[in-house]
């Protein structure tokens, strides 16, 4: 498991980070593992498969692109292990490669819905927002991009730095600075991590400020979704776990060891509801986010992780 262990170390520590990019690392992963088994029974096989596949998703828990890109890769039929390995070779072909165009598809969709001189918010790093952004930009509109930091691992930098060598024009701002810039964008657009079947997002800590702030300011929120960042799960209660990440990342530990009466809490997610965002754009067309369960059953099946 030498290989997936890599893999699942450098999703756990973000070297490799976003939902989508997590959901593709783990999908290959898990290919290139299935093809290193030989030598043993189709039971074996099944139960390495299993460890394997709990190795990824344990890495992290709130990005359900990981338990579906998983689910979706991991799935046979055969009945000995050369069938299921070549089963298994062709789901991940499939997983990676319609990974690829959902962005291209999410991009010419949601370019849509940017007009020529709009100022757009975005927060954190999300290559399915981008890929609207950059659409819409390479189509000729003359828009311009206000990034949030996205404390405290900064996700914003890297963001800005794809915007600059995109020649789009960039203003970052740091995250407090959200409601003050509201009244000077246009429309908001983020990606996710999850999206539950009430339509409820899960992302990038600070997500949920945007959306309040955008909504007192009567400006539109834009989720940028490929469907395999659905929550199948969702559908049977329960809750998406948001994960709760070293205090490292926000406070040096020998500060915090100066400070006896003080906690540091560090949650990588929030949640926004339904009722602040207006369009989530996939793959498959613009949703209103109550059409969450519809996306569930027709485009990830009901099956998946239930
Ligand atoms: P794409 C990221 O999580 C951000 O929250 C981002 O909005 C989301 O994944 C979706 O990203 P993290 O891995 O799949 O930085 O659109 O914690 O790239």
């Amino acid at each position: 498991m030498d290989g997936l262990n890599i893999t699942a170390e450098k999703i756990k520590t973000m070297e490799i980070r976003g939902a989508g990019r997590i959901a593709v690392a783990a999908s290959a992963a898990l290919r290139d593992y299935a093809m290193s088994l030989k030598d043993m029974g189709l039971d074996e096989f099944n139960l390495k498969i299993e460890e394997a596949a709990k190795t990824l998703v344990d890495t992290r828990p709130t990005a359900v692109s990981l338990p579906n890109a998983v689910a979706l890769t991991r799935r046979h039929s055969a009945g000995n292990v050369s069938d299921a390995i070549d089963e298994i070779a062709g789901n991940a072909e499939r997983f990676i490669k319609n990974a690829s165009e959902a962005l291209e598809k999410i991009g010419r969709i949601g370019a849509q819905r940017i007009r020529d001189g709009d100022v757009i918010m975005t927060h954190c790093n999300s290559h399915a927002a981008l890929s609207i952004i950059k659409t819409a930009f390479d189509q000729g509109k003359d828009i311009s991009v206000v990034a949030t930091e996205s404390r405290p691992r900064r996700q914003g930098f890297i963001t800005i730095r794809e915007l600059n060598d995109h020649g789009i024009p960039t203003t970052l701002i740091v995250d407090s600075a959200v409601r003050l810039t509201m009244k000077k964008i246009d429309l908001v657009v983020v990606g996710a991590d999850s999206i539950s079947v009430n339509g409820a997002l899960i992302n990038k800590i600070g997500t949920s400020q945007l959306a309040l702030a955008a909504q007192e300011a009567r400006r539109n929120v834009i989720v940028a979704a490929e469907t395999y960042k659905f929550s199948p799960r969702t559908l049977l209660g329960e809750m998406v776990e948001i994960e709760d990440r070293s205090i490292d990342e926000v406070i040096d530990p020998e500060f915090l060891s100066e400070l006896p009466n003080v906690r540091v809490s560090n949650p990588a997610f929030d949640v926004t509801p339904a009722e602040y965002i207006d369009l989530i754009i996939t793959e498959a067309g613009a949703f209103p986010p109550a059409m969450a369960f519809t996306v569930i059953k027709d485009y990830l099946g009901l099956e998946l992780e239930i």
